[in-house]
């Protein structure tokens, strides 16, 4: 038994799941991203099951933690969590991407999904958003907490940097950002593409209190998330390091996998890879 009240074998199961339906979701759909949104199953788990508070039968709820989804493109990662944890069925799973489904590629407000805090698809806005979202909380003396999740080719987007800025400047001890450091993007590797290290580096330079984690180690990510619960008077960052495609052992670490669906053939492989996997 871990902080989330679920065992270890409890997460590693429902991680699987949630990687499994990710696969059959895109394969329905046709188009999507597949790599990141393997890659953070494990952090979704832990962030939906354990550390945020959050009511699936009351979206709305005045105290939940808010999660702001900077890299839209893993919807199908963010989609999955929310069935399994009972914001909507797992089979609404299997609209992705349809017309006039609420389970848009890029999730969006409009559609109506619930428990959505920000429409998103346009890298580099999230954590400005969870900056605004914080200083909020703090202004009006609420105990709720902000968590934003971005990719690391998004980092190379300068209004990141403004908003790292402004959140050590306005002490956001109530925000935690996670880096998905899967080391890829769109073209390539990141360092190839625009260089992002030192990393940790610059982050501790803006300000923020920086943690490193596995972002495949459930207890790993619980441990990384409490201690930035408990650092107090700067925003915490958490470098959780992932694989590309993780639980697909094909296709791991590739970024072409990063924009591409399966075809419905592959995702019965990708199926059996999964249940094969080690995870
Ligand atoms: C402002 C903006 N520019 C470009 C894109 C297209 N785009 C979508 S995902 C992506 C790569 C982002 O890399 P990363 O954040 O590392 O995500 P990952 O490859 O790990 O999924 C790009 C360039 C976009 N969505 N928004």
């Amino acid at each position: 038994m871990n902080s989330s009240g679920h065992t270890a074998e409890e997460l590693r199961l429902l991680s699987k799941e949630i990687r499994a339906d990710v696969i059959r979701s895109l394969a329905e759909a046709g188009s999507g991203h597949t790599g990141a949104s393997l890659g953070l199953a494990d952090i979704f788990t832990c962030l939906y099951f354990g550390v945020m508070k959050h009511r699936s039968d009351d979206p709305g709820w005045a105290e939940r933690d808010r999660l702001i989804l900077s890299i839209g493109h893993v919807s199908p990662v963010f989609y999955a969590t929310m069935a399994h944890s009972g914001y909507f069925s797992k089979e609404e799973l299997m609209t992705l991407r349809k017309l006039g489904s609420r389970l848009q590629g890029h999730p969006g407000r409009d559609h109506g999904m619930p428990g959505l805090e920000l429409s998103a698809g346009s890298l580099g806005q999230g954590l400005s958003v969870a900056v605004g979202m914080a200083m909020a909380a703090k202004q009006d003396k609420k105990d709720y907490r902000i968590y934003s999740i971005q990719g690391d080719g998004e980092l190379q987007e300068g209004s990141i940097w403004e908003a790292a800025m402004s959140a050590a400047h306005y002490k956001l001890d109530n925000l935690t950002a996670l880096v998905d450091r899967n080391g890829m993007q769109i073209d390539g590797r990141t360092e190839d593409v625009m260089h992002l290290e030192p990393l940790a580096d610059k982050w501790k330079s803006f300000g923020w209190h920086v943690i490193h984690c596995d972002g495949h180690d459930h207890n790993e990510v619980f441990n990384a998330y409490e201690e930035a619960i408990n650092i107090a008077g700067k925003p915490s960052v958490i470098l959780a390091s992932t694989i590309m495609g993780k639980g697909v052992a094909s296709i791991e670490g590739d970024h072409r996998w990063h924009g591409k669906a399966p075809s419905k053939t592959e995702a019965k492989a990708f199926l059996k890879e999964l249940e094969r996997s080690k995870l």
